[in-house]
């Protein structure tokens, strides 16, 4: 018997700020959620699973319209034919207090209730699921503490969105912790609320299996479900299946042997060429180019030139997006050793080094940039395109990009 497990499915989830990347593919990335969900339906149905956990936020908040609910009922309703059995819980996206809209649920779906723990036993399966799901947006105590004892004979999960541990980067919901998952006595927990895959434990085990669907590049690397297969009432095999439809994905380019500029597009799009092979899906790729390099001065001069060659080659291999390009690289001449030449250029190197150290010497320099900076034309003094030169931290990092430029141009002159 298999039974499949999937949490934070933030169906429909908006991707708010899409419009501003250019060229970025906002159809299908707003409709990656509905199709990997129905991927996920594909999997039960190809695994021939007897059962489907959903550990929260199946819902990233609530429906614009009945639209969404229609497609979830529509994808569900082709398990009802196999007959796979639905179990889900909510979480905090999709807490009973968020979603004002609902439509009835078909025989096949159950969800666990919201103001005390349940259990769902499926005598045919020899399963037993227990669970709490979400009432408010923000639970703040740990619910395991009430969740049932585990019935004798069965296979006992249980269903859980939750802050495991305290785990970083998510809210604090429905704090718990390992060691009382662990003594719990369940054969599985089913966890939800991380969006990174992890397995916790293996005996018990305790997985949370990562969304289904990445949406941004903190969402990166392979995204699915877990598919745990049973036998004799023992759980054999727990393994992760992909499911996503676009990929997020991070390359960096070393520069440091690069002198054409079009040598290392060429390269960046033989990269990109590889990875969508070995990947097979579409995907969104954030591009970083590092090292000491002769390009550095090159996209300094035209950043949004190179972004728009960066993005020509990833377009051309199709099905990759360039989601952003991080020109990291630095000048080909140690900074450090130009500091220790005497002459004017060294001179100017130790000068600039000092000045961006000394909080003194930036202040005053900052301030004779103010008289500069009221002459500017207004959208350069506030708003997005504000240039900040009165600000010692922006003035810091600019000393630092002009020693990054300037120095190596002076240094080959004063060479001759
Ligand atoms: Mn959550």
């Amino acid at each position: 018997m298999k039974i499949i497990h999937a949490a934070d499915i933030h169906l429909d989830s908006p991707m708010l700020g899409l419009e501003r990347y250019e060229g970025a593919p906002v159809d299908l990335l707003r409709g990656a959620t509905r199709r990997a969900f129905s991927r996920l339906i594909d999997l039960c149905l190809e695994e021939r699973a007897s059962l489907l956990l959903l550990a929260g936020d199946l819902f990233d908040g609530d429906w614009k319209d009945y639209g969404t609910g229609l497609f979830f009922l529509a994808e569900l309703g082709r398990l009802a034919e196999a007959n796979v059995r639905v179990v889900m819980l909510r979480g905090n996206h999709d807490a009973q207090s968020v979603l004002t809209k609902q439509l009835s649920l078909p025989a096949h779906v159950e969800e666990l209730p919201t103001g005390a723990p349940g259990t769902l036993v499926f005598e045919d399966l020899g399963v037993a699921v227990h669970g709490q799901g979400f009432a408010e947006r923000a639970v703040n105590r740990d619910l395991t503490p009430e969740y049932p004892a585990p019935l004798p004979g069965m296979l006992n999960v249980g269903l859980l969105h939750t802050c495991l541990d305290d785990r970083p980067g998510h809210a604090n919901y429905a704090p718990s912790s390992t060691q009382a998952l662990i003594h719990h006595g369940y054969d599985y927990w089913a966890l939800g609320h991380i969006h990174t895959r992890e397995i916790v434990s293996r005996e018990p085990w305790i997985v949370y299996p990562g969304n289904l669907q990445g949406r941004h590049m903190r969402e990166r690397g392979p995204k699915g479900a877990t598919c745990i297969e049973v036998e004799g009432g023992r759980i054999r095999r727990v393994e992760h299946r992909d499911l996503a439809v676009v990929r997020w994905e991070k390359l960096e380019l070393d520069a440091k042997d690069y002198a054409d500029p079009d040598e290392l597009l060429v390269a960046a799009g033989d990269a990109l060429n590889r990875l969508h092979e070995e990947l097979a899906c579409s995907l969104a790729v954030r591009i970083e180019i590092v090292g000491r390099s002769a390009l550095h001065g090159v996209f300094a001069a035209e950043p949004e030139r190179w972004l728009a060659e960066f993005r020509r080659a990833a377009a051309d291999v199709g099905s990759v997006w360039l989601e952003r390009l991080e020109l990291s690289t630095q000048t080909r001449v140690d900074l450090s050793e130009l500091r220790e030449l005497g002459g004017p250029v060294g001179q100017l190197a130790r000068t600039l080094a000092e000045l961006r150290q000394d909080p003194e010497a930036l202040g005053a320099l900052c301030e004779e940039l103010a008289e500069l900076e009221r002459r500017l034309p207004r959208e350069l003094r506030d708003g997005a395109e504000r240039l900040g030169l009165t600000d010692p931290e922006v003035t810091s990092e600019e000393l630092s990009a002009i020693e990054q430029l300037l120095l190596p141009m002076l240094f080959d002159a004063e060479q001759g």
